[in-house]
């Protein structure tokens, strides 16, 4: 994709289309590392990763925090007719992504357009800027990531959207899942995402946590079951996150997730989006959520962004830890790759970065490092002892009655035997800081 996507106004005025420069470039508007076409494990850069915007963050957030109002004045968000200035706001988005080289969106439904005093209002004010959104798709390579319903922000929905105590309030965020459907397969949406925002509960006295399961399950199966009748063809992603707003999230971490999928057999069209800091507020690195996942074989996607090391928040920082990167691209390598997903930037840039370059700056730093990060892991398993030492460490189960273990051959009485006879076993180092070391020697 290489036209620049400019609507009724240009928004980003002094910005052109960020080119690959390379590492020597000093110009702040330019990939460093990021490639597009260049070929990692002999597939491209651009096809490993499936970048994609995050409407929210870039083009809603004004930077408001429990202490002060938003900073950020956005050119697109004057107009006083909603449409319009829905209008506006995708056109801001497409002349923002083609100038990235963004390929992909992701969005909430309140994210496009605003909901308006009622519902049947919301279904209309979604039909026109759906509309508007197939025509701006016309002609380019942007597409839908995933879609998703905002059920967590509305006061309605305070008790909880799908896990809600009163069926009038599931019934409600049903209907707005529905719309959110059909706006995502209208845009031709790859996938579909339901993160549980207020599925959880603040007090366990006035919570029956397994109704409230039952009652997630139950509408989250319904709402396969529709958009399978539609003809989506996607998946469905459940989005880990352990706390914030509840107390306590159902959704709490990639294990949890795959229990609740494996209960209620929805293994088959559901796979996970992993979001990093979500993985930190769970207590966990974001490569251990990846490997859960991975092995179930339901790593869908990821949102990129980072907590802070510090206080824990859920900061939604742009990434910049190249060792904690090259860490996740190794099991992405390993793996190869996500069910259905991409990498989207569900990141803010801080209330303090005001000037409209700053979004670009935040995306440029973002798709270099994982661009970076992804060429030292790929060096590391082509060309390191990493995969040969990994495998000589479980290598006492490629043999003999290891091996007979392994293919569960044996009897406990047999490891009773076979200690008998072998006795105390020799001590074998795990050798931590020599593989840590791989990661620096490779960087
Ligand atoms: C919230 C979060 C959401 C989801 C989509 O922490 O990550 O933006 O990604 O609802
Ligand atoms: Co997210």
């Amino acid at each position: 994709m290489s036209k620049v996507i400019i609507g009724e106004k240009e928004y980003f005025k002094g910005v052109k289309k960020i080119q690959f420069e390379g590492r020597k470039s000093d110009n702040p508007l330019a990939f460093k590392w990021y490639d597009p076409k260049r070929k990692v494990g002999g597939k491209s850069m651009k096809s490993h990763f499936k970048f994609a915007m995050a409407y929210w963050h870039t083009l809603c957030n004004t930077g408001e925090d429990p202490f002060g109002p938003g900073t950020k004045v956005y050119p697109w968000a004057t107009a006083t007719d909603p449409v319009q200035q829905a209008k506006d706001k995708m056109d801001a988005a497409f002349e923002f992504m083609s100038k990235m080289g963004l390929e992909y969106f992701c969005f909430h439904d309140v994210d496009l357009i605003d909901e308006g005093d009622s519902f049947k209002e919301f279904g209309k004010r979604l039909d026109k800027i759906t509309d508007y959104g197939l025509q701006k798709m016309k002609g380019n390579n942007i597409k839908v990531l995933w879609g998703t319903a905002n059920l967590f922000s509305n006061p309605r929905y305070m008790n909880g959207a799908a896990t809600n105590p009163d069926f009038n309030v599931v019934a409600y965020a049903g209907a707005q899942v529905k719309n959110a459907l059909d706006a995502t397969i209208k845009l031709g949406g790859e996938n579909y995402v339901f993160w549980g925002g207020r599925e959880g509960y603040m007090s366990l006295l006035n919570t029956k946590m397994g109704k409230e399961l039952d009652n997630l399950a139950q509408f989250l199966h319904m709402a396969k079951d529709y958009a399978r009748k539609r003809g989506f063809k996607g998946y469905f992603f459940i989005e880990p996150k352990p706390m914030e707003p509840s107390k306590h999230q159902y959704d709490f971490d990639a294990a949890t997730c795959l229990n609740f999928l494996r209960q209620y057999d929805l293994m088959d069209d559901f796979k996970l989006n992993l979001e990093v800091n979500h993985a930190t507020l769970a207590q966990h690195t974001m490569q251990h959520e990846m490997q859960v996942a991975a092995d179930a074989n339901a790593l869908g996607s990821l949102d990129a962004n980072r907590g802070d090391y510090q206080n824990g928040w859920d900061t939604d920082q742009f990434p910049v830890d190249l060792y904690e990167l090259t860490e996740m691209m190794l099991v992405f390598l390993e793996v190869k790759g996500f069910k259905g997903g991409g990498i989207n930037f569900d990141a803010k840039t801080r209330r303090n970065s005001t000037d409209l370059e700053d979004i670009f700056y935040a995306h440029i730093g973002g798709m270099d490092n994982f661009a970076r990060a992804l060429v030292i892991a790929d060096d590391i398993m082509r060309n390191s002892d990493y995969k040969k030492l990994r495998k000589a460490r479980y290598s006492t189960f490629d043999r003999g009655q290891g091996k007979q273990f392994a293919q569960g051959k044996l009897k406990l009485t047999d490891l009773y035997k076979y200690t008998q006879k072998n006795g105390e076993p020799k001590q074998t180092s795990g050798r931590q800081e020599l593989f840590e070391n791989l990661i620096n020697q490779y960087i």
